[in-house]
């Protein structure tokens, strides 16, 4: 009792309802209309996918389960007074709509950490791994190989009447968010370090955890950095690629481990997930072709410019759905405006906020000039020093995973169907408007 899942459990069949009512009052009304352009345009703006842990407006940004950015960090309870919101508390949120007490919130990080176990074969998978496939691959690949201990996938063997998935589907859910920073931090002590591996804490929590087997557990800033980038990263609406990739292959009824290794692979690519590294490697690179750590604006510009007539996109800038500063980029630069204003990295990343729009518009294409939240995470975690770039995009898919496994809880609980989109032909397209 108390419990998350028992809570679940309570607002499930409310859910249901809801959705009944809205496939009965509503179900054939029309979301507008889809156009050759949306067919062929990656489906922009069709509205198509039903998600309830998270929307995105367009102006304001993310709301998590209707709470802005800067109501979340209000409102979630925090580690230190005035600091940053235990991720534990989002998946609370995320999974139930409610905001949690610091005890539930207690409880989900003693839950987490009591699951927080990988089979040898998976360790000694990772041991294997060659130190150049990257890292993002490696996630993908220990996810798979988890998956033999799913629930769900054994309980769907064993014949479970469909009116239960939602419970394997949660219980796998949180097996994989609780083992994530294992797998994670084995990748990055194999990968940058000596691969020392350090036990869990029962008694931290878990972006403690996390920190102290990445090996940066001593350095309280680099924790509560790590606590606001697993709350920021968890969510964005259904249709950007992890989300909907995670969702897609879970409607299949593949189980969390392989749809979130599946999302997880299209967040490594480089206009999704993969954009935190890039953002980092770009003003590396420009930094070391001028020969300077602080860049002025002007030579920023001409750097960006270079770029742009190379055939390259500026990593960081512009947003597929977004119209405005994307509100993960503000409390990122707020978190630095409090505990690292001097950094010169950072005033790069800033510097670049003041011009790179600009540049962007000027060159008449770009429906969205602005910075995305990839443009900053990474200043953050190299004045902490973590620098290794290849790395940045596996912490990004370890929060990933509170969200889009929440809603997968929830695609289960509601029995969405497989999904199953009508493709046509550019023969077809052009005949029917013949
Ligand atoms: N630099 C240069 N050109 C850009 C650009 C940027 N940052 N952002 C968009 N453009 C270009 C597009 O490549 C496209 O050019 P084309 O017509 O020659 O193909 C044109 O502007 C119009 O694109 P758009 O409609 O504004 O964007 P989109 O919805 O097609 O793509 C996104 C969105 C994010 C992929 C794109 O802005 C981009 O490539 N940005 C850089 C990579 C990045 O930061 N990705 C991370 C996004 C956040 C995330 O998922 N984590």
């Amino acid at each position: 009792a108390g419990s998350l899942k028992a809570r679940l459990a309570e607002l499930i069949p409310l859910k249901q309802q809801q959705l009944k009512e809205l496939k009965t009052n509503h179900g054939s009304k029309s979301l507008g209309e889809v156009t050759v352009d949306m067919a062929i345009g990656g489906m922009r703006g069709a509205k198509v996918l039903l998600w309830d842990t998270s929307l995105l407006d367009s102006e304001e940004g993310i709301r998590f389960r209707g709470y802005s950015i800067p109501e979340v960090k209000q409102l979630l309870p925090a580690a230190v007074e005035g600091g940053e919101p235990y991720p534990e508390g989002m998946l609370w949120l995320l999974m139930t709509g409610e905001v949690p007490t610091a005890a539930q919130v207690k409880s989900i990080s003693e839950d987490l950490n009591s699951r927080a176990v990988i089979p040898e074969f998976v360790e000694e998978l990772l041991d294997r791994c060659p130190r150049d496939l990257h890292p993002m691959s490696q996630l993908s690949l220990a996810l798979n190989a988890l998956q033999r201990d799913s629930i769900f996938a054994k309980a769907y063997k064993d014949g479970i009447n469909k009116k239960l998935y939602w419970d394997p589907t949660f219980e796998d859910s949180m097996n994989v968010i609780a083992k994530l920073p294992l797998v994670a931090a084995r990748i990055y002590q194999n990968v940058f370090k000596g691969g020392k591996a350090v036990p869990v804490d029962m008694s931290v929590d878990y972006s403690q955890n996390f920190a102290n087997m990445l090996g940066f557990g001593e350095n309280k800033g680099f924790v509560e950095l790590l606590r606001l980038y697993l709350v920021l990263h968890t969510d964005h609406e259904g249709g950007n690629v992890s989300a909907h990739t995670t969702h897609l292959v879970g409607s299949a009824l593949s189980d969390p481990y392989l749809s979130l290794a599946a999302g997880l692979n299209g967040l490594a690519g480089p206009l999704h997930g993969l954009a935190n590294q890039e953002v980092l490697r770009w003003i590396l690179n420009m930094n070391k072709s001028l020969n300077t750590n602080n860049p002025t604006k002007e030579q920023i510009t001409n750097y960006c410019n270079e770029t742009l007539a190379s055939g390259n996109v500026i990593p960081g800038f512009g947003h597929a759905v977004l119209r405005k500063t994307d509100p993960r980029y503000t409390s990122q630069r707020e978190f630095a405006l409090k505990h690292l204003k001097d950094d010169p990295l950072f005033q790069t990343v800033s510097n670049m906020y003041e011009v790179v729009p600009q540049i962007l518009t000027k060159q008449g294409k770009v429906k969205n000039p602005w910075p995305n939240v990839d443009a900053h995470s990474g200043c953050l975690l190299c004045h902490y020093g973590l620098l290794e770039q290849d790395y940045y995009t596996v912490m990004f898919g370890v929060s990933r995973a509170f969200g889009v496994l929440s809603q997968l809880v929830w695609d289960r609980a509601l029995g969405l169907p497989i999904e199953r989109p009508k493709s046509m032909t550019m023969d077809s397209l052009t005949n029917m408007f013949k």
